[in-house]
């Protein structure tokens, strides 16, 4: 049956329990599984490789991504790492100059080491990714919006790039989460996600998500995802799958405050300048028109005049926002990228995108709206 977004989120992959009726998921605490002789088993051996409780979960995030086959991992960086495995020495990648500070490191300084070589272009300019498309290009690997200035991709338009090029083609889609936009439904081969983020939605969980439609992409993945073993355990699966029940509620509310907040903000006087997609103003926001539902949760301001010490005294006023990493739970955090989450990135290659010392990242939670903006009031007036 084709069922509409939300009925999947509560109900795909999650058959009552066949053994004892069970409504809920149970949390099949085990790693390992009898056979009655080699080989005879009931689809599970060993629990690196196939558990029914993170089953559950992938074939429900594979329903909400409208993909054939979906693939957890203990974190979004060891989904990431999955896809670059594919490469060997000499292929080329071309992917966004704004991207999450983990994987600009993964890619510069776990594989470029290895001989993959990395273009980073504004793949906000479909030409731009265009022009750095080489025979060796083996996988366009793009974030929308990016992490943390909210630049937009056009997901389709690349994807013809991609295809014309043979390459495979990869969108971490952690921003928008499934309810705002489907990468697969656009061209992509490939959509991860940082669970941890609006998937989990509630801070309590690590864990990264890899979906497809292809056979054969889908089994060479599987491959090391099996082979070098970083997936998540059953009570991680179980707390996301609890955790998703409520993503589509949770993204209206995101969305919803986003927008206040970021009005609220925009005419600030001690604001220099607001990146949130929602305003028509925002580069890529007919992008996010055509591709995404909404405009999500997070918003990232330039604080005017704040130099790094400012800018610190201000992001520790907040008393509803709390000062932390990560984003997509839902309570309201508040982060400096510079030497937060986009601390492992050289300055000078920051700056040029905009992640300037003065750059505050929101992530806005689903609390009354009233009291953010009273927060955000108390911290920037002191
Ligand atoms: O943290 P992890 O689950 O391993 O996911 C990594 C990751 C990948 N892609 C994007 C767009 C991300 O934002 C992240 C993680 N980001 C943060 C922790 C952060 O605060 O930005």
């Amino acid at each position: 049956m084709n069922y509409k977004f939300a009925t999947k989120a509560i109900h795909a992959g999650q058959e009552s329990d066949p053994t004892t009726g069970a409504v809920m998921t149970p949390i099949y605490q085990t790693s390992t599984y009898q056979q009655k002789s080699p080989g005879d088993h009931k689809g599970f051996e060993y629990s690196r490789g196939t558990n029914p409780t993170r089953k559950a979960l992938e074939d429900c995030l594979a329903a909400l991504e409208n993909g054939k086959h979906g693939l957890a991992f203990s974190s979004g960086m060891a989904a990431t790492d999955c896809v670059l495995r594919l490469l060997k020495p000499g292929d080329e990648v071309v992917t966004g100059d704004d991207l999450y500070g983990g994987s600009y490191r993964i890619f510069t300084k776990v594989y470029e080491p290895l001989g993959i070589v990395f273009k980073f272009v504004n793949t906000s300019d479909p030409e731009a990714v265009r022009a750095a498309i080489s025979d060796n290009t083996k996988l366009i690997w793009v974030e929308t919006p990016t992490n943390p200035t909210l630049k937009l991709a056009d997901i389709a338009a690349i994807a013809e790039i991609a295809k014309a090029s043979n390459a495979l083609y990869a969108v971490d889609n952690t921003f928008a989460s499934p309810y705002l936009q489907n990468p697969l439904d656009l061209g992509a081969d490939i959509v991860m996600h940082s669970v941890t983020k609006y998937l989990g939605g509630h801070s309590d969980v690590v864990m990264g998500a890899l979906i497809v439609n292809d056979e054969e992409l889908y089994k060479q993945l599987w491959f090391y995802y099996n082979a070098c073993g970083g997936t998540p355990g059953p009570q991680d699966a179980f707390l996301v799958l609890r955790g998703i029940k409520t993503l589509h509620l949770r993204m209206r509310a995101h969305c919803e405050n986003g927008r206040a907040i970021a009005e609220y903000l925009k005419n600030h006087p001690k604001i220099e300048k607001i990146y949130w997609p929602g305003f028509t103003d925002h580069p890529g926001h007919d992008v996010a028109k055509k591709q995404m539902k909404d405009f999500g949760g997070m918003v990232s301001i330039v604080l005017k005049g704040a130099d790094l010490q400012e800018t610190f005294r201000i992001a520790s006023q907040f008393m509803v926002f709390t000062l932390a990493e990560s984003l997509g739970g839902v309570e309201s955090l508040i982060n400096h990228p510079a030497t937060m989450t986009h601390g492992s990135i050289p300055k000078e290659a920051r700056e040029k995108v905009g992640v300037v010392d003065n750059l505050l990242r929101l992530s806005v939670g689903v609390e009354d709206a009233e009291d953010l903006i009273a927060d955000l009031e108390q911290a920037l007036g002191k």
